[in-house]
């Protein structure tokens, strides 16, 4: 059995399963010279042979425990109908979804997502027995941030998003139901396609956690949603859900989202990461910015989040994404210090 799918029966795996999110990507020169190759980020994402390419580098280049497929979660709204580019150096750009959700008419295209099932199928046949394929989407509240807003500004900004959670729930609803609902399907004809281990990304719940209610509503409801009906099709599929910055209401979100496992961002502290470990696997939560400085500070690091949560159930990865300045040789030196790490 693969290590990553083996960490979920419960036990804890020596040494534990290791990938890093956004491992495929501009750090790597290699991502860069198939980037440009492409012409342009949709593109890539658009062509099932290069995207595979790029999904396998980090796993050739570091011998992770998994590949991620590369894609975006912004696929969803585009195959919605949502128009959708990337500005170079700007990031993602939709046009803001209007008030009148009689104006929405958001059908699934699946043709959108088509070749990000391709790819998973290419890679799926590439990839070693042992290596594990994560397939993903981001969570609707998450989607629904770039959708109601159209980019993202400062710590997420999203002022509209929030308004609309705040004064127009049903309205947000309607638009969180249409994302459960395309979102399970596309995660399904991930599974279809041969992914076995799937992630839900929520990276922008913690604009929510300040309140439970709207937490519950939006973030830990809709992943239930989605899980469920994953798991109506496919049980035995593990789910990771990461709800990146719940703070307090992490423990809320583990027991009620039908995760079966937890990403934990870094600012969760590593006894509140046990407590959660007691009763499911976690995955995280190295400081993306350590990774990116090395040196002494990564070892320790390292061996303290060895120390509190390599005893149980456990997945080493970041609290978030690579960033794009980090050196490959300190990717290379993490996953050495986690594979040869000794109580
Ligand atoms: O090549 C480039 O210049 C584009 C940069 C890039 C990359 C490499 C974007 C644009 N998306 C991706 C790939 C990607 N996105 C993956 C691939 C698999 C892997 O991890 O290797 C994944 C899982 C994502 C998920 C994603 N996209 C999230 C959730 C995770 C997170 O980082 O919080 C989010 C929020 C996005 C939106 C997005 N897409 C791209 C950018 C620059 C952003 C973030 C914009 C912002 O800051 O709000």
């Amino acid at each position: 059995m693969r290590t990553l799918e083996q960490t979920f029966n419960g036990k804890a795996t020596s040494p534990p399963p290791i990938w890093l999110m956004r491992q495929a990507g501009r750090y790597l020169p290699e991502y860069r010279a198939v980037r440009e190759q492409a012409g342009s980020f949709m593109k890539l994402c658009g062509n099932p042979q290069l995207a595979s390419e790029v999904t396998l580098q980090p796993v050739k280049r570091f011998g992770l425990d998994a590949a991620i497929i590369f894609s975006d979660i912004l696929l969803i709204p585009h195959a919605l109908g949502r128009r959708l580019d990337f500005a170079e150096g700007e990031g993602p750009r939709l046009d803001p979804l209007p008030e009148d959700s009689g104006a929405w008419n958001l059908v699934y295209d699946e043709a959108g997502t088509a070749p990000t099932c391709a790819a998973i199928k290419t890679v799926r046949a590439a990839l070693g027995n042992k290596t594990s394929l994560i397939g993903f989407c981001g969570a609707p509240w998450t989607v629904a941030c770039y959708m109601i807003d159209g980019k993202s500004g400062k710590n997420g900004g999203f002022a509209r998003a929030l308004q609309w959670a705040q004064e127009k729930p049903d309205l947000l609803t309607a638009l969180s139901d249409q994302l459960c609902k395309a979102s399970a399907q596309y995660l399904i004809a991930q599974i279809s396609a041969g992914a076995g281990v799937l992630q839900i990304f929520d990276s922008w719940a913690g604009l929510l956690a300040h309140d439970e209610a709207l937490f519950t509503r939006f973030v830990t409801g809709p992943a239930a949603k989605i899980t469920a009906e994953i798991k109506r099709h496919y049980p035995e599929i593990p789910v990771i859900g990461f709800p990146r910055g719940a703070r307090g209401l992490y423990g809320r979100y583990a027991a009620a989202s039908g995760a079966d496992a937890i990403g934990i961002d870094s600012d969760v502290s590593l006894a509140a990461a046990r407590k959660l470990q007691q009763d499911r696997p976690v995955q995280g939560n190295l400081r993306p910015e350590i990774l990116l400085e090395g040196g002494g500070k990564l070892v320790r690091e390292v061996a303290s989040i060895m120390e509190a949560l390599a005893g149980g159930p456990f997945i080493f990865n970041l609290g978030h994404g690579i960033l794009p300045a980090t050196p490959p040789d300190h990717v290379a030196q993490l996953v050495d210090l986690v594979r040869n790490w000794k109580a």
